[in-house]
């Protein structure tokens, strides 16, 4: 949030943020939506947003014509939970659906429902991973729990098919095979939602090996020791430690250890591959074991190789997410649907590329708890939005494009004149955070908190309870725990005051 506004913790939100956003009318011919998000696309990989991982043109196509969020943020920090936030437009506490494990109840209203209660064609198309059956689609298909990489299952509407192909080309020629059959005398709402560049990242044949030139730059903190920062240290999400060799890594189990019941997971993965692919698959791969047999590295430098390896694959990953965003693009534009269709591009979460010594999401520290944000609306405005935003308020969005009202227990807020180009004087100065998911898969305890333009508190809970704060502005990577330090006491009093505020907005529980 460095530039253009000031946020204090200060003032409570006007009346009119209190109430709900009220939908302004719009008069005009309806608007339609393409709602694209990928799962665990890093910001730090998305060029527009200023990531030197990987370029990514097509997606930058959208905000070269529209706009990108400086400051956009999510809820909770995971996908089911993040995915739970953005169609409801509420927090997890209200929505219900706090953990991956949880199972989302699709009767409540969620944007999808409403819009197509309106009119709207709905239909959602990839991952979904929310435990019920999707509602409020006129088609869904989508795919099977986190899905494959290679010949996906899917479920579509109700049928269980296993598809050929790599996974993220299949869901973008879906979506234009649906975009094909719907009927084109009213508006769509289609969720395009990939299931990449997740965990374990297996790049589509045509770009293995794209990212093999690059030498990654080593985060700064990537030799973090997580000092007075007792949660960070007891996670289990480091490349150094956790990133399995085998199964992260696609290393021969014959040069290599790793964790036995991941390399079944990881067998079932390449098991899905045609015998040509597969053939492809392993000379790739083989050769990385040779050079990690021949090296026989050890320590720092064996750390840094990891390193190496995951981003070779979560960049190589990213490529087709980039290259079929632009196909659909090009479906748009083709169709005449580009001057009438809001495309958005988002990720579930921000995720970390060796940050703190890190993969994986989870925490309210800055690269998972922001997520890349892009929109391009017709006649909207071009350039950077720097007012903070959630995920929470897509919701709103979508139905304040449709013309429709905003239920006003909905918490997020239309982001409509944000995109007009407006500067409203009621936005929003703090945004809550809440992640549930503990005991759980990484280790990362329960916490909820505050953040302002500039400082940040967070709360870690349950098997005990521990704070943090910090000065996003004198310490942007977040490593110097504040809590105890007598300067910024007057600071840390107005934020806890400041979370008590917003969980009374948010009607939040109390959690212990
Ligand atoms: C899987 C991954 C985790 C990841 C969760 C949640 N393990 O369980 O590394 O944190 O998903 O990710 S894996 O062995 O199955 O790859 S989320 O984005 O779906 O929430
Ligand atoms: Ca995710």
């Amino acid at each position: 949030m460095e530039k253009g506004h000031k946020y204090g913790w200060g003032v409570a939100l006007t009346a009119r943020l209190l109430a709900g956003c009220t939908a302004e009318k719009n008069t005009g011919e309806r608007m339609n939506i393409l709602f694209i998000m990928s799962d665990d696309h890093a910001l730090q990989a998305v060029s527009a947003c200023g990531g030197k991982l990987v370029p990514t043109p097509n997606i930058d196509r959208i905000a070269r014509d529209g706009v990108v969020f400086e400051n956009s943020f999510v809820a909770n920090s995971i996908s089911g939970p993040s995915r739970a936030c953005m169609l409801t437009g509420k927090h997890s506490h209200a929505n219900g659906f706090r953990n991956n494990e949880d199972v989302f109840d699709g009767h409540q209203p969620t944007f999808p429902a409403i819009l197509h209660e309106a009119g709207y064609q709905t239909a959602l198309i990839g991952k979904w991973h929310l435990g019920s059956r999707p509602e409020g689609f006129d088609h869904w298909d989508i795919l099977d729990g986190q899905g494959d990489y290679y010949n996906p299952t899917f479920i579509c509407d109700g049928d269980t098919l296993r598809r050929e192909g790599y996974v993220t080309r299949l869901t973008a020629d879906l979506a234009m095979e649906w975009l094909d059959h719907r009927d084109k005398n009213r508006p769509f709402c289609l969720l395009m939602h990939n299931k990449a560049p997740h965990r374990i990242w297996m790049p589509a044949i045509e770009d293995l090996g794209s990212s093999d030139s690059i030498s990654f730059p080593v985060p700064e903190t990537f030799y973090d020791n997580y000092e007075q920062r007792r949660a960070a240290g007891l996670q289990e999400m480091s490349v150094a430690r956790d990133m399995d060799l085998i199964y992260d890594l696609k290393l021969d189990p014959g040069v290599a250890t790793g964790r036995k019941d991941l390399m079944q997971w990881a067998k079932a993965a390449v098991d899905r591959m045609s015998p040509e692919d597969r053939k492809a698959w392993d000379a790739y791969y083989d050769r990385r074991s040779e050079e990690f047999k021949e090296r026989n590295l050890s320590g720092k430098e064996l750390a840094e190789w990891k390193l190496q390896c995951y981003l070779k694959d979560y960049t190589s990953v990213i490529r087709s997410v980039d290259r079929n965003v632009g196909r659909v693009l090009d479906y748009l534009k083709a169709n005449g649907l580009d001057q009438n269709t809001l495309v958005v591009y988002t990720s579930d979460q921000g995720f970390y590329i060796g940050e703190h010594g890190w993969f994986d999401k989870r925490f309210m520290y800055e690269e998972s708890f922001r997520t890349p944000l892009l929109m391009r609306m017709p006649q909207g405005k071009h350039g950077v939005i720097w007012q903070p935003v959630q995920n929470i308020d897509y919701a709103p969005t979508f139905l304040d494009l449709a013309g429709l009202p905003v239920p006003s227990d909905m918490h997020g807020c239309s982001l409509l004149p944000l995109l007009k180009g407006e500067e409203p004087t009621y936005w929003r100065q703090t945004l809550y955070y809440h992640f549930y998911e503990y005991p759980g898969e990484h280790a990362v305890r329960r916490h909820e908190g505050v953040r302002s333009e500039r400082y940040k508190l967070i709360r870690f809970y349950g098997d005990e309870e521990h704070w943090e704060f910090y000065d996003l502005k004198n310490d942007p990577h977040e490593l110097q725990n504040q809590i105890n330090n007598p300067d910024y006491q007057r600071l840390i009093i107005e934020a806890k005051t400041e979370l008590k505020r917003l969980k009374r907005q948010y009607r939040a529980p109390d959690v212990h």
